[in-house]
């Protein structure tokens, strides 16, 4: 089976699944305001797999100002299943689902919107919800690409196929083959709580992610990837192979190679390449244990004479508890030092790697309860618009005890989508280059969503060096990356 490109997922998408609802209602809205005018207008978009699949949620309030909000739908199958929320807290009786909002996002003013979304599961049939309400007023309308709502406010419609901007090429600073990342630094080890280069010396890497390389391989090519090594002077490409989602478990020995092939880019262009084994819908890594001695006992093989790969073994555990990663972890990690005994691995941590914190538990149960092996690290992951101090604070402490890498996170909120919150990611990142903490940024893709680095459509053949195709993420990201490596070399 060949890979999906990006195109055949749209295609799944829209033959599938896509449906845009606007509904623009002048109401009243009595148990808030008997003379509040009430509308909204409601995207609901699918992307969905054999039993499984992800619904991304945007809500705009057309109405007067609110402050908490409770959107409501009725699943067309009763088969179908909230499995897993973001930015809303979910109930679900039978096909009824009620989200309500969270304390950063219920505030809407007229015009504000905002985005959420779900894991589902379904059993015989896919459709989506035709009818929402939003603080129990009903929004009844059709199911199509757009509806205008009569009578309602009118709307913009929603980007679609971006206008590309012009490319003016812009000079890109060279590095020079014997000052990359990797011909500097050498093989890295942890020590200490650090990363150490050649020299013993702690370092940090600064680099990108690719997205889901199941959707976006036409992201991954010579050109945007000497932009990455030449023009935004990262360090590191993390090389995300989802597991599930139309990821490896579809096409094991397609995706060994598709990564594989990423590593040998990464490696002729002097950047360190981390292997991510994306876990992430089911939770339990243990789910995919076997898929991952497989897919490891592979990739360490190929590139094990090599300096410059890490291993990632684990996205985003989630619903699970530490000693189950533990475990995992100590019979993966085997598997690769068979083959590649010097090699960096990085373990992913309780709730989404945020260290236990996104389920109410914090550092101290790894730092009690290490991964029995050496040269190992912990990832921690964050979304900067939706991870505010408290995650700040709780890295900071874990990292005076534990080896902590960033191998994701998001300018965003963490759902990959909607505002940068530059204050935020500016206090992330100043946390991360004080604390010399290795960081992969989500996503070096023209994904349509915050998170991506480019504006939708460059990876159909626009132009990756300079800002003439950035988004304001991508802007942040390549400033912040850009700036002047500090790697000791005595
Ligand atoms: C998101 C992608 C989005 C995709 C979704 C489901 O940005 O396009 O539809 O996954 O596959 C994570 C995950 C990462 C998520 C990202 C943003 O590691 O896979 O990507 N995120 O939601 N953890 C927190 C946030």
């Amino acid at each position: 089976m060949r890979l999906l490109s990006r195109a055949s997922r749209r295609g799944v998408i829209a033959a599938a699944a896509a449906g845009t609802l606007a509904l623009g209602l002048a109401a009243a809205l009595p148990a808030v305001n008997a003379l509040a005018a009430a509308g909204c207008s409601v995207t609901y978009t699918t992307n969905q797999w054999q039993g499984g699949f992800t619904a991304n949620i945007t809500i705009k309030n057309l109405g007067d100002a609110i402050n908490g909000w409770t959107l409501g739908f009725t699943f067309p199958d009763s088969g179908q299943k909230v499995t897993q929320g973001w930015s809303a807290t979910y109930a679900q009786s039978g096909a009824a689902v009620t989200a309500t909002s969270m304390s950063y996002n219920g505030a809407l003013a007229t015009g504000a919107s905002a985005s959420i979304g779900f894991n589902g599961s379904w059993t015989t049939a896919n459709p989506n919800p035709t009818a929402f309400t939003l603080n129990g007023v009903a929004c009844t309308g059709g199911v199509g690409p757009t509806v205008t709502p009569s009578g309602g406010p009118s709307r913009s419609p929603s980007p679609s196929a971006s206008p590309r901007p012009s490319n003016s090429p812009s000079p890109s600073p060279s590095q020079p083959t014997g000052q990359t990342p990797v011909a500097i630094n050498g093989q890295l080890r942890v020590c200490g709580v650090n990363l150490c280069n050649q020299y013993n010396r702690p370092i940090q890497l600064r680099g990108m992610s690719t997205h889901g390389i199941q959707w976006f391989a036409n992201c991954y090519n010579d050109a945007s990837l000497n932009a990455l090594a030449s023009d935004w002077l990262a360090d590191l490409l993390r090389i995300s192979m989802y597991v599930q989602e139309q990821g490896y478990e579809t096409n094991p020995a397609g995706f060994t190679n598709q990564v594989n092939n990423l590593v040998e880019e990464a490696t002729e262009r002097g950047l360190y390449a981390l292997i991510d084994f994306h876990t992430l819908t089911p939770g339990d890594p243990m789910y995919n244990l076997e898929r991952a001695k497989t897919f490891f006992a592979a990739v360490s093989a190929r590139h094990a004479a090599k300096n410059n790969v890490i291993y990632e073994i684990t996205n985003e555990p989630n619903g699970v508890s530490w000693s189950t990663i533990k475990n995992y972890a100590e019979q993966v990690i085997p598997v690769i030092r068979a083959n590649d005994p010097d090699a960096v691995v990085i373990v992913g941590t309780r709730a989404w790697s945020s260290l236990g914190v996104s389920e109410g538990g914090n550092a101290t149960e790894v730092i009690n309860n290490k991964v029995n092996a050496s040269n190992v690290m912990y990832a921690f992951h964050f979304y900067a618009a939706s991870h505010q101090g408290n995650y700040r604070s709780e890295l900071e402490r874990a990292a005076a005890s534990l080896p902590m890498f960033v191998t994701e996170f998001g300018t965003v909120t963490y759902t990959g989508g909607g505002a940068v919150d530059t204050a935020s990611s500016t206090a992330w990142v100043d946390l991360m280059d004080r604390l010399k903490i290795s960081y992969a940024n989500w996503t070096y893709s023209d994904a349509n969503e915050g998170s991506a680095a480019f504006r939708p459509g460059t990876c159909n053949g626009g132009s990756y060096a300079g800002t003439a195709n950035l988004t304001e993420s991508g802007n942040f990201m390549r400033n912040r990356i850009r700036t002047a490596d500090n790697f000791p070399t005595s």
